[in-house]
């Protein structure tokens, strides 16, 4: 909301337009009609588990969708400069610390599908000179995370257990190790890709992995609930295959562009619980206080 100003004010800063990355002729439309000087193709369906139920969709959405819009773009002949969200999920089985020359093994459907995009786009970039990039960003979150996303899912259940209405919190691979970073951070790398005179491919990433139980065990240690008593594995939140480590090796970006993250893991987790603490109307001193009722 804080983007949004009354239409009828002359510094209108935000606008929305209806549109839908399946639909070739809706997104030429759009650009003939916005003639954007930057676009940033941050859509997809996003959700790596998910994927695996619908990789057709997936890869019409993800894949196809970005050939779509990049052509929308060429046809329209508007000179603008083009963002695509690459993933470090397109890393895959490769081990870390994962770089721009890290041979890409992807091992979902998604990641599959974010690896058309993303050589779609520098083929964009190398066929007609757009100013097309692409940053392989590893995950970020915040308190804005989708629920279904792990950070986000043990966030929320906290004020949950502690108020007594969820009695466990269900994962799936809790060894999984991620490089996570804050998206505050990610966004200005974003912006720096696309502002800088060349396009390119970058990483971005903070270059520390965790796993999903550090996270746990961190969130949980906050607020004093031991997560032992908490948490349980449901094997239908595994994936028929996953990635065991993703870490950034981030070194160009950090040159180049001069980034540098500046929320780490801690940071991070500590303002994920405390916002949903919030929320709940705790703190995280009552959910200390709280914890003594709290026996599953
Ligand atoms: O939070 P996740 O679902 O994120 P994931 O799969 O790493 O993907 C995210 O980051 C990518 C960047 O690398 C993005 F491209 C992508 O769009 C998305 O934003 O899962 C993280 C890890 C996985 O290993 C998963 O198996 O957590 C493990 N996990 C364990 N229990 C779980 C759960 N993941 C989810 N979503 N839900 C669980 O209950």
């Amino acid at each position: 909301m804080h983007l949004y100003q009354d239409p009828h004010d002359e510094d209108v800063r935000l606008f929305l337009h209806y549109g839908d990355l399946t639909s070739s002729s809706l997104l030429a439309r759009l650009i003939t009609k916005i003639e954007p000087s930057e676009v940033y193709n941050l859509a997809a369906q996003s959700h790596v588990r998910v994927s695996f139920d619908i990789p057709e969709y997936t890869g019409d959405v993800v894949g196809l969708g970005t050939t779509r819009l990049l052509e929308a773009i060429r046809e329209a002949a508007v000179p603008c400069r083009f963002y695509q969200a690459s993933s470090s999920e397109m890393f895959g089985a490769s081990s870390p610390p994962q770089s721009e020359t890290t041979p890409f093994q992807p091992r979902s459907p998604y990641a599959i599908a974010k690896l058309y995009a993303h050589w779609t786009t520098v083929n964009y970039r190398e066929s007609y000179g757009l100013h097309a990039s692409t940053g392989i960003l590893f995950n970020h979150e915040s308190p804005r995370r989708g629920e279904t996303f792990v950070t986000r899912k043990v966030a929320m259940a906290i004020p949950r257990i502690l108020h007594g209405t969820q009695d466990f919190l269900y994962l799936g691979n809790l060894e999984a190790r991620r490089d996570w970073g804050h998206a505050r951070d990610y966004m200005k790398a974003v912006v720096k890709i696309v502002r800088h005179g060349t396009a390119d491919d970058w990483v971005i990433g903070t270059g520390e992995d965790h796993s999903v139980l550090e996270f746990v065990e961190g969130a949980f240690t906050l607020v004093g609930l031991d997560w032992e008593k908490y948490v349980r594995v449901d094997p239908r939140y595994f994936r028929p295959v996953d990635i065991d480590v993703l870490r950034a090796d981030a070194s160009k970006a950090r040159t180049e562009l001069g980034w540098v993250p500046e929320v780490g893991f801690q940071a991070l987790l500590h303002e994920m619980v405390e916002a949903e603490m919030r929320q709940s109307g705790l703190s995280l001193v009552t959910g200390m206080s709280a914890r003594e009722d709290r026996t599953p």
